[in-house]
């Protein structure tokens, strides 16, 4: 895929009026309900590095998500909603996944001088090579095809799945199982697989890391010492772990911008901090989650469902600290990013958006209106769209050592 586009390298232009943030870090935080960072629940759960770039950066008041987890990833990488990509609930272990035809931010982003990165959950398909992250934009992929796991074996339904793939295209050969790194909590490797990201970054390219962490998606698991803290806050059992999952998430993400700040790429960076659905309550497996004030759940489309946290951080926001009240999808962030890092789409570039370029309106806090992706007014004759029966011709580097009856990983 790399040589069709290769010629685009040099060619795209930077929308001269504006500096972006240089940097893209899109943190996928899996199941997260409304009610659960602490700068919602009135500090019950300790969440004070995710509270420090809320504080400073935009909350999403009405921000929507698909109420589970595999269509509003598809959403988040291609600007599209399930009704086009097709992904209208999660995947379980079947012969299935984002289609090829689409063009992720990744991709998007590759032709604009960034090296793109993934680290966590996929969940967008695996049964063939081609699906896998390294394929469909990313240089790297460490973390697991499926949709959960144990946070310490790495095993879904009696197969190890955690793979670490340090190159663009890594099929087999290239990709590797970790064994080692069984009874280590994921949200520690995942952590210090971004550090690691970070500290390598050439800077001579831009850095674009999706962080999909598994936390705090079932099993209800958490190292001891992150539990410890709620011990006499939190009396109920379920939500006391849950909290200490969330505490770990929150460390990661002080690591992930102390490693950012001494890169010197902090103030360069956008932060995205996303849910992925609302948390699972009353329908599907709940790991002590709460929506309040909303109805519903993952798995229901009342607000509790599809209603979810999210916010962004960027020193040079021009107002921080504020709530965007403007309506707002995951499949907005794929157009509103392009146009974050001073660029725009070309025409054909990806398949139509469904989302909007929300960056004017978002430095506007509201004041300009969201807007249908901009085009470059000028076609690119030779741009070609992705062929479409793109064949794969290497053979599938996962093979599920367990039965492919489907998995309850919703
Ligand atoms: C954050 O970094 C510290 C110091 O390296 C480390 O001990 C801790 O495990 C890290 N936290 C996470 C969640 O990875
Ligand atoms: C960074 O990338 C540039 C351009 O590809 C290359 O010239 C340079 O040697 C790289 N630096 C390091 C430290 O790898
Ligand atoms: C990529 O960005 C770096 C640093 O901003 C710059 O030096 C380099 O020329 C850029 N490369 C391209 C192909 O635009
Ligand atoms: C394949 C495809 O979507 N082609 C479209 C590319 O964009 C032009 C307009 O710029 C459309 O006319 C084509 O249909």
């Amino acid at each position: 895929m790399l040589h069709w586009l290769s010629p685009l390298l040099t060619t795209i232009p930077v929308r001269a009026e504006q500096t972006g943030p240089k940097h893209v870090i899109m943190t996928v935080i899996d199941d997260l309900g409304y009610d659960d960072l602490g700068f919602r629940n009135e500090g019950q759960i300790l969440t004070p590095h995710f509270n420090r770039l809320h504080s400073q950066g935009i909350d999403l008041s009405s921000y929507y998500v698909q109420p589970s987890c595999s269509p509003t990833r598809a959403a988040i990488l291609t600007g599209r909603k399930p009704l086009h990509t097709g992904i209208n609930f999660w995947l379980p272990n079947i012969a299935a996944g984002l289609s090829l035809n689409e063009v992720t931010l990744a991709q998007v982003l590759n032709r604009r001088n960034f090296t793109s990165h993934a680290v966590g959950k996929w969940h967008l398909g695996f049964h063939k090579t081609p699906y896998t992250p390294t394929f469909r934009g990313f240089s790297s992929f460490y973390g697991y095809y499926e949709g959960s796991e144990d946070y310490y074996t790495h095993v879904t339904n009696g197969g190890f799945d955690f793979h670490d793939e340090r190159a663009p295209f890594c099929g087999p050969g290239c990709t590797q199982r970790p064994w080692h790194l069984q009874g280590q909590y994921s949200t520690n490797l995942f952590t210090a697989r971004a550090v690691e990201i970070i500290s390598q970054h050439n800077l001579s390219s831009r850095l674009f890391l999706y962080l999909a962490y598994q936390g705090v998606h079932a099993p209800r698991q958490a190292p001891a010492a992150y539990v410890e803290p709620y011990k006499k806050g939190i009396a109920d059992p379920v939500r006391r772990t849950f909290a200490g999952m969330i505490s770990a998430l929150d460390e990661g993400i002080g690591n992930v911008t102390a490693a950012l700040a001494a890169r010197g790429m902090f103030a360069d960076t956008l932060i995205v901090v996303t849910t992925d659905n609302g948390g699972p309550t009353t329908e599907c497996s709940t790991t002590g989650q709460s929506n309040w004030p909303f109805r519903g759940s993952k798995c229901s489309i009342y607000e509790g469902g599809t209603r979810g946290t999210a916010f962004l951080h960027w020193q040079g926001l021009p107002r921080r600290g504020v709530t965007f009240t403007g309506l707002a999808h995951a499949a907005d962030w794929l157009p509103t990013i392009v146009s974050a890092v001073g660029s725009r789409l070309w025409p054909n570039e990806t398949l139509s958006l469904d989302g909007l370029d929300l960056w004017d309106a978002l430095l506007s806090n509201g004041a300009l209106e969201p807007q249908p992706h901009v085009q470059l007014p000028r076609p690119l004759s030779y741009l070609p769209t992705p062929p479409p029966t793109f064949r794969p011709t290497f053979r599938p580097a996962f093979r599920p050592t367990h039965s492919a009856r489907p998995l309850c990983t919703i």
